[in-house]
């Protein structure tokens, strides 16, 4: 052989070593920046990226249905900061991802579903492709961004963009979109290597303007019924430090939205979760931190917030925030920590106590509430009502305040909302902005990835229904989840009937005395039919102890609940006579 051919050889032989290609890419584009778990279904055309991402030491998730990984994405991205992806297949699979990037984006959970999708020239001709769909075009209203990777070359880039949609400014969902063939297109190793972007400071810390912060704080001194309402951007933010200094050095009472208990222990001297309606109605100043002012808190008018006159003071990222649905005198733009550390500082050292009167009217209201409540809580009737079970789960987490309480349902959620009280920041996750049903077993399982903290579900019999499958993948796994199903025989309550005397049943209502225990039996977990709350304390206690996936059949009497737990009054009502 001539020199000159060996010298050919060698170098084509030396070129294909330095090819990579849209697989590792994508791949090493993750990792780069520090994306280190993928929740999803595998399929056409994902499958082998799924296996080679596993092989590059990344942990890939497998769920039965695509909902459920993209619910786990999103709390991913709600504990870490970081966002959550979600890998999915194309059209069917990517819609099934869809209503959990929307519910994402609602809730301001940065997550990003990377779907695959069909050939391009094909779907674009409309010419019937394996799961054709125009997918980017279906993404883009339910997310805060959307993009698609064509070339190889633009996969850093791309990943890049995403991260960043999804974590700058208010956090949320971002699609992306990953064309079958961009998976296998190859280009030089170097250049490959080259294109990838490590994203620096992917959420910059927004500083409010000093005016800005005068402007609030003033309004907060001239308050004589001065309130705080800590939403979950306050959970978000990890600023608990701070937080809690701002509540304590200002003395004012504080409020938590259902996701931000705990950031302040529901126990704390100054919490008003147990005066909620007595606070609302009366405070005169009202400072909102990482919290809307949406039907959560009756937007701000009306009924709930009494008579008497109130000004706003409000603390978002997002400028559009403010004047949403009323007046907001002192709009503090910035990132929730800066935000408060710079009231803090200007607060100095002297700022004035909250006034006394109006702190003894909250606690007392408060203590009020709570003796009233304490008796209900202790009843050990079998069937259980709602407040015997939860008195039980309350002294639990109190006794196990690290452990994740994942939540849903729609008396099985306000109750335990208001009933278990939470002790540590990030702890309680539930339903959100738009009380979806179906968060359950995708949050659950990602908690306890996440976090590596024990975690307990309390589901509605209902509720639990929409994800229920996934008991498979908490055994699969090995997960320290243990599901409570508050099991009243249907939605709100077991005990509708039909009118019309026929075979089916009330539309509200479910077979009756099921076992679900025996569903996580079947992938050989621990199942548990507890009929009283002693049963139920010890059943819990022990799964958490072992850490074994356990589901407890909570038997709750079908009458106990009340239509829509408690927004009842959201349902339209007929002007007609019932018939
Ligand atoms: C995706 C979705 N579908 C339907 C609903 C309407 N919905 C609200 S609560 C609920 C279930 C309530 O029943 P359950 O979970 O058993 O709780 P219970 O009140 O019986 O304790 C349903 C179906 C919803 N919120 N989200
Ligand atoms: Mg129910």
């Amino acid at each position: 052989m001539s020199a000159a051919l060996q010298s050919l050889e060698a170098k084509t032989a030396d070129a294909e070593q330095e090819l990579t290609d849209g697989f590792h890419l994508i791949i090493d584009a993750l990792k780069l920046n520090d994306i280190n778990t993928i929740y999803g279904v595998p399929g056409i055309p994902i499958t082998d990226f799924g296996r080679m991402a596993q092989a590059a030491g990344i942990r890939v998730i497998s769920f039965r249905h695509e909902q459920n990984a993209g619910n786990a994405a999103a709390i991913a991205g709600f504990l870490t900061r970081k966002p959550g992806v979600c890998l999915t297949v194309s059209a069917p699979g990517f819609l099934n991802g869809l209503t959990a990037l929307a519910n994402a984006t609602t809730n301001c959970f940065p997550m990003i579903l990377i779907s695959g999708s069909s050939e391009r020239e094909i779907v674009d001709l409309q010419q019937g492709d394996y799961e054709e769909m125009d997918q980017l075009a279906i993404a883009k209203p339910l997310c805060k961004a959307a993009f698609r990777v064509l070339h190889a070359a633009d996969i850093g880039i791309g990943l890049a963009r995403a991260i960043r949609a999804a974590m700058s400014g208010r956090p949320g969902g971002v699609y992306l979109d990953l064309p079958a063939k961009l998976f296998g297109q190859v280009m030089n190793a170097d250049a490959g290597a080259k294109s990838l972007v490590k994203v620096i400071d992917a959420a910059p810390a927004q500083i409010p303007a000093p005016s800005a912060v005068k402007r609030a704080l003033d309004v907060l001194k001239s308050a004589r019924r001065p309130l705080i309402i800590l939403g979950k951007g306050a959970a978000y933010a990890q600023a608990d430090d701070d937080i809690r200094a701002l509540v304590e050095k200002s003395g004012v009472p504080f409020l938590p939205m259902s996701m931000a208990k705990g950031l302040l222990p529901d126990l704390h001297p100054l919490c008003a979760g147990a005066a909620r309606s007595t606070v609302l109605k009366e405070a005169d100043v009202v400072m909102l931190i990482g919290a809307r002012l949406n039907w959560l808190l009756s937007h701000g008018k009306g009924k709930t917030w009494g008579d008497a006159p109130k000004k706003f003071i409000q603390i978002d990222i997002e400028p559009k925030e403010m004047d949403s649905n009323v007046e907001i005198v002192a709009p503090v733009v910035g990132d929730i920590g800066s935000s408060v550390s710079a009231l803090l500082a200007a607060m100095g050292s002297n700022w004035p106590a909250a006034p006394a009167d109006w702190v003894k009217t909250v606690s007392s209201k408060r203590e009020e509430n709570i003796a009233k409540m304490a008796p209900r809580l202790m009843n050990n009737k079998s069937p259980m009502d709602y407040h015997g079970a939860l008195g039980a789960l309350r002294t639990i987490i109190k006794e196990r305040p690290d452990a994740i309480l994942v939540n849903e349902g729609a008396n099985t959620l306000d109750l335990a909302r208001g009933i278990i009280d939470m002790y540590k920041p990030r702890k309680r996750l539930d339903v959100g902005t738009w009380g979806v049903m179906g968060i359950g077993m995708g949050f659950a399982i990602a908690a306890a990835i996440e976090t590596g903290k024990p975690v307990l579900a309390v589901e509605g019999d209902s509720a639990f229904g929409f994800s229920g499958m996934e008991v498979e993948t908490i055994c699969r796994y090995n997960l320290p989840v243990c599901v409570v199903i508050f099991n009243n025989d249907g939605i709100y309550r077991g005990t509708d009937i039909n009118p019309t005397g026929g075979p089916d049943v009330a539309p509200t209502v479910f077979v009756k005395g099921s076992r679900y225990d025996k569903m996580m039996e079947a992938f050989g977990g621990v199942g548990v039919n507890a009929t009283t709350p002693d049963e139920l304390r010890r059943a819990v206690n022990e799964a958490m102890d072992s850490g074994k996936p356990t589901l407890i059949n909570a038997v709750i009497d079908p009458a106990a609940g009340s239509e829509s737990g408690r927004i009842g009054n959201l349902n339209p009502q007929s002007a007609l006579k019932k018939k």
